[in-house]
């Protein structure tokens, strides 16, 4: 508890453009919570170094991502924004994790698999032991919850089970997190292969909405969305695509897939593809109008930046403290 709230905590990576997945599946259930909360949302640049990245091209993404989270109607003043690398506590409680974490537990996780198997160049330890940085990330500000989207559930069972297992240990030290995963918009598929993830690494550019996509661009990319044969707008698993489409509007206009069913029962899916469309950029435009405008606000976003560094460093340093004490480091 944090001024007499629970306490949330998020992150997502600085690489590369975000995707309409990253928006409907994470960053949107964040602007939902934050006011119900005391909430960290981390710009969680420590982990994008797994992949290798330009330097310049990478505080270029952090500071979008900054100014996005911002601009989607986090409140920097209220809630705690920040940029992870500029917490040392989350490498130290990385550290100090690492050794209550077993091989085993790392050789599970899929997401490891699968991002080797697209960086078979460059498999490195921390891609490996990520998931161990993440739950410092978690465990560092005692969250109770953490939304994220249904890719990362295996991350947070981790988590938990190296927080109950440092607990068992040592007594009561970390808050064991709860996962909060939306009720539409966790998994959105890629709009070429709607079995596949909706992933700002996909390198078909007509299978992923960016965040950056200007209006003709979503229109052009919905066009050429892959749909099903029977040609009615249905729910149903069976019509992956269509399917798919349907998350989005909903996700997009907070509605449920039957309301959805009802308006485009009569209508064909280039009706419905425009409609989903349109329902991308109302949502989109203004949130990358503030991003841009905010931008430019140098010096205010400096600002904010320094103070929630330090707020964020305030909150690390009692976990850290405690933590160092019952592992039996000495006092400084
Ligand atoms: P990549 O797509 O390159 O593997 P990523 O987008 O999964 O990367 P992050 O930027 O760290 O990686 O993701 C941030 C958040 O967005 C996470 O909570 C993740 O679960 C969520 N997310 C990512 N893609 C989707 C998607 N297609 N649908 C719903 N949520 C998503
Ligand atoms: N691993 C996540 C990003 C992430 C995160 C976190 C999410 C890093 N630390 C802590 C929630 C809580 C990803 O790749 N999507």
């Amino acid at each position: 508890m944090l001024e007499g709230k629970k306490v949330l905590f998020s992150g997502m990576q600085a690489t590369g453009t975000l995707t309409l997945g990253n928006y409907l599946g994470a960053l949107k259930n964040w602007v939902s919570l934050n006011e119900q909360y005391f909430c960290f949302f981390s710009v969680v640049d420590l982990h994008s170094i797994t992949i290798r990245q330009d330097p310049e091209t990478l505080r270029e993404n952090a500071r979008n991502l900054f100014a996005l989270y911002v601009a989607a109607g986090l409140n920097p003043e209220q809630n705690c924004i920040y940029y992870q690398s500029h917490v040392s506590g989350h490498a130290q409680l990385s550290w100090i994790l690492n050794c209550f974490t077993y091989m085993g537990e790392l050789n599970r996780m899929t997401q490891f698999k699968d991002k080797s198997k697209k960086n078979s160049e460059n498999i490195n330890a921390g891609l490996f032991t990520y998931p161990i940085l993440m739950a410092a990330d978690i465990l560092l500000y005692q969250s109770d919850v953490v939304p994220i989207g249904l890719d990362q559930t295996q991350h947070l069972e981790l988590a938990r089970d190296i927080a109950i297992r440092f607990n068992g240990i040592y007594g009561d030290t970390f808050t064991v997190p709860e996962a909060y995963l939306g009720k539409i918009g966790t998994k959105i598929m890629s709009l070429q292969e709607p079995s596949k993830k909706m992933s700002k690494s996909d390198t078909q550019t007509n299978a992923t909405i960016l965040l950056t996509d200007d209006s003709d661009t979503i229109v052009r990319k919905l066009k050429r969305a892959v749909t099903d044969l029977e040609g009615k707008v249905a729910y149903r698993k069976e019509q992956p695509g269509i399917k798919n489409l349907i998350d989005i509007y909903c996700a997009a206009t907070d509605i449920l897939p039957e309301q959805a069913e009802k308006t485009f029962a009569n209508k064909g899916y280039g009706d419905f593809k425009m409609a989903v469309a349109e329902a991308i950029i109302s949502v989109l435009e203004p949130i990358q109008k503030r991003q841009q405008s905010l931008l430019k606000e140098k010096e205010y976003l400096d600002q904010m930046i320094r103070k929630n560094a330090q707020k964020a460093n305030e909150h690390a340093q009692k976990t850290l403290v405690e933590v160092e004490k019952k592992i039996g480091f000495p006092a400084k």
